[in-house]
């Protein structure tokens, strides 16, 4: 399923070979050195890279959050800022919404993480830093705190959504493959070193947003970002199996449960599923054990569109939408109050489960059947 290398280039991970790489200029060949020189950002980037530098003097307390249920490239983004930021005299603290799924702790440093006193930390903190999102809405418990907190908010993000976050510098491109890339760009435009432990972290976030590099947005610069990322020393093959093949039981056994569910309607192209109630607490499994199955409906041959739903604690409903080909999976979002991305996209709608998704499905089937 997912292609892996066997082999890296002969300098990956030397220390001699980090420091000839490190701010290494477009174009220029290095004699004994595999010629992957770092990927050069947009100057748009490069910009509003220099913009959130600013805020970011030795010595500041930083924290950095991402959306509730981080996901890989929420984790990888703040995870490589904090190695970038701890390495330039600042004190960097995660804190998210909810606590950094199983499979992404191996790249968390210890005492990196403090979601779990995240209030009084934002408290603390001198710059607040929001990854992998925009909105304080997806902040979860957290956001009337970053709201009400009157310290500079930075944002790097990928998203298409209404920015809903206080005043700060942002660097928001929804063009970039990943936050990751977005991270990648800021520390090459500032000349900060990409070590190991920060090429690691922004692999993880490129390779789950793509996919595995399945999806539309595997684009030729993401790809070169990964090479870059691998010349710094990522082990792909050791990640993939990290990230892909150390699933616990229940996440395969829930798995099983929601595919049970599936509905086709052949003649308008959608599918979808529904988590059923109880499921994630029977398997002992964390919302971040669902990722990805919606795309087994979506790997039906002839489906265009791609739903699964879920009935959250609040009362309230999670729809998440992939689709093929040309559905506009942001636009649909976008009618039931969520976003996201052409391809890849949710939102949260009024429940009960039945209600939402009759609301839901008639907005798709409608949207299905004339498109524009
Ligand atoms: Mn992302």
């Amino acid at each position: 399923m997912i292609a892996r290398e066997g082999s890296q280039g002969k300098c990956a991970g030397t220390r001699a070979c980090l420091t000839r790489h490190a701010g290494g200029v477009p174009g220029r060949r290095y004699l004994g050195a595999v010629s992957n020189p770092a990927v050069s950002p947009p100057p748009d980037r490069a910009a509003a890279a220099r913009a959130i530098a600013a805020e970011l003097p030795a010595g500041r307390r930083v924290l950095l959050t991402t959306h509730v249920n981080a996901d890989g490239d929420g984790t990888g983004s703040e995870v490589a800022m904090w190695h970038l930021l701890a390495a330039r005299g600042l004190h960097p603290l995660i804190a998210n919404p909810t606590g950094i799924p199983d499979r992404f702790a191996f790249l968390v440093p210890p005492g990196a993480d403090a979601s779990t006193r995240a209030a009084r930390e934002i408290e603390r903190a001198d710059v607040i830093m929001v990854l992998d999102i925009g909105d304080l809405g997806r902040l979860g418990s957290l956001g009337p705190l970053v709201a009400g907190r009157g310290v500079p908010v930075a944002c790097i993000d990928h998203h298409v959504s209404p920015g809903t976050l206080p005043p700060g510098p942002r660097l928001v491109a929804p063009d970039a493959t990943a936050t990751a890339e977005l991270v990648y760009d800021m520390a090459t435009a500032l000349g900060w070193e990409i070590t190991a432990d920060v090429a690691r972290a922004l692999y993880v976030g490129i390779l789950m947003d793509t996919g595995g590099f399945r999806f539309s947005n595997t684009t030729a610069r993401a790809l070169r970002v990964a090479a870059a990322l691998l010349e710094r020393g990522v082990d792909p093959e050791g990640i993939y199996e990290r990230v892909y093949a150390s699933a616990p039981e229940g996440r395969v056994r829930l798995t099983g449960d929601v595919l049970q569910t599936l509905v086709v309607e052949r003649e308008l192209g959608l599918a979808w599923v529904t988590v059923p109630p109880g499921a994630l607490e029977r398997h002992d499994a964390t919302p971040d054990d669902l990722d990805g199955i919606v795309e087994f409906p979506r790997s039906i041959a002839g489906v265009r569109l791609a739903l699964m739903f879920r009935q959250l604690a609040g009362g309230r409903v999670k729809v998440s939408l992939r689709s093929v080909g040309d559905v506009n999976v942001a636009v649909l979002a976008e009618r039931l109050g969520g976003g996201g991305h052409v391809k890849a996209a949710g939102a949260s709608v009024e429940g009960p489960l039945a209600t939402a998704q009759a609301r839901v499905l008639a907005t798709v089937r409608d949207y299905l059947s004339r498109p524009d």
